[in-house]
């Protein structure tokens, strides 16, 4: 595992090595603004994933997240309330030195967790950067969690978090406001609902709003649901939602179609990863030329054109 966290030499050959015995696991993605309860959320779903006998694997991508202590774990594996517990395995993740950045390494880790047999893997991440979007696009099922009276809500709305949206977790139940979020989530999703009616009527509205539809899946209504995380509430119904988004994957027409584009996109980012990294190996020194080039002016349009034909006759 430190290998693959490091990037030791031949680290892709072990990951290739794994691909066999992976491609089982369900992966849930975790995500929404820090502290509207992810973490604690996720100790509640290990729990629920644990009485149905399910091996459990998280990966932690949230820096602050109580179970790692902020720690760079390397080869430990550093559990909390689940210390005694030998099916659950907690893996917390650094950006730092890693080309490709948090989606690469959350999909390396999740290869290693998939093959060593874990049934699920819940991946926390925290706010919704470009990151948090690329590790959407590598879940089975991404949960976004808000809290009412963040202020931010309608904001991470905005960025795109009703994009990625498979399920919606409104937590903090216990506190003024749930419903209002509830209802304001589910007002937009019926709007999104009337674009894509429209549209496939043949009516044209998808110029309107230029975004996918809700829950980013034809076929798929992203469910709204209350939770108070703290005590446990709404989590078996979330475990629920989850599983019935699993089964529409697996089992609808556009579920398969989604599950392959998924598929698609993994190749796109490895691919993207694997060209930077040789080309930054080959070009090494010229490309720090360039660097300096562009810093005084030079346009990076024609500096780039004169780097691929170089690594092209490489
Ligand atoms: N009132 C209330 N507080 C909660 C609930 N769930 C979590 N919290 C608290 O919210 C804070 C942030 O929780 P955490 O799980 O670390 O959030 P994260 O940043 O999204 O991972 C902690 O103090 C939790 O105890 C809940 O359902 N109700
Ligand atoms: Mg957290």
């Amino acid at each position: 595992m430190r290998r693959i966290d490091e990037r030791a030499a031949g680290y892709l050959d072990e990951l290739k090595r794994l691909h066999p015995h992976a491609g089982r696991a369900y992966l849930v993605g975790i995500t929404g603004t820090p502290g509207a309860g992810k973490s604690t959320l996720v100790g509640k779903l290990i729990e629920q994933q644990r009485a149905l006998q399910r091996r459990v694997g998280v990966i932690a991508v949230d820096p602050a997240s109580p179970y790692s202590g902020g720690a760079i774990l390397g080869d430990r594996i550093r559990m909390q309330a689940h210390a005694l517990d030998a099916e659950v395995f907690i893996r917390s993740l650094s950006t730092r030195g890693h080309l490709g950045g948090l989606s690469r390494s959350a999909a390396d880790v999740a290869r290693v967790l998939d093959a060593f047999g874990c049934d699920v893997i819940l991946i926390e991440t925290v706010g919704v950067g470009q990151d948090e979007l690329e590790i959407a696009k590598l879940a089975h099922t991404t949960v976004v969690v808000l809290a009412p009276g963040g202020g931010d809500d309608v904001q991470a709305i905005k960025a795109g978090i009703l994009e990625i949206a498979d399920v919606f977790a409104v937590n903090k139940a216990d506190r003024e406001g749930a419903d209002a979020t509830v209802r304001d989530l589910e007002g937009m999703l019926g709007l999104s609902d009337a674009l894509n009616a429209a549209r496939f009527a043949g009516h044209g509205a998808g110029h309107a709003l230029a975004c996918q539809p809700a829950g980013a899946a034809e076929g798929w209504r992203p469910p709204v649901l209350k939770l108070v995380a703290a005590r446990g509430q709404g989590v078996a119904e979330l475990g629920a939602a989850c599983e019935q988004h699993r089964a529409f994957l697996a089992e609808t027409e556009a579920g398969r179609a989604q599950l392959a584009k998924k598929k698609s996109a993994e190749l796109a980012r490895t691919f993207r990863e694997l060209l930077v990294e040789g080309a930054e190996k080959l070009l090494g020194a010229e490309l720090d030329a360039a660097a300096q080039r562009a810093a005084q002016g030079e346009d990076p349009y024609v500096l780039s054109e004169a780097l691929l034909a170089r690594l092209l006759e490489a």
